[in-house]
């Protein structure tokens, strides 16, 4: 009779300490958090919306920030100053050449 409970105790201890294990070897990613970081093309420091990845770590040339709306032209992003008849929005704001 205990020879039985042994047989079924074994093998239920041993399933739990081996989910146990896999619970502990799955942590390491979980102190890390993801978060989407935007394409940096022309390295003024302003992300491309439309250029995402989701990371832990940031990769090269991507940025937090996704409010650059000209991700080839380091002038333009949204602390630039509008520079008047170049036909460009170069402060992001949606207007070109404004005042
Ligand atoms: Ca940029
Ligand atoms: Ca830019
Ligand atoms: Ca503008
Ligand atoms: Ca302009």
């Amino acid at each position: 009779m205990k020879k039985q409970i042994l047989k079924i105790l074994i093998p239920t201890t041993l399933l739990i300490a081996a989910l146990f294990v896999i619970g502990i070897s799955c942590t390491p990613g979980s102190d890390c958090e993801s978060q989407l970081w935007y394409a940096d093309n022309d390295g003024d420091g302003y992300g491309n919306p439309d250029k995402m990845i989701s990371s832990c770590d940031q990769p090269q040339n991507y940025v937090l920030d996704n409010t650059d709306c000209d991700d080839n032209n380091a002038y333009v992003h949204p602390n630039a100053r509008e520079i008047l008849a170049n036909d460009i929005d170069d402060n992001c704001n949606g207007q070109i050449d404004e005042e």
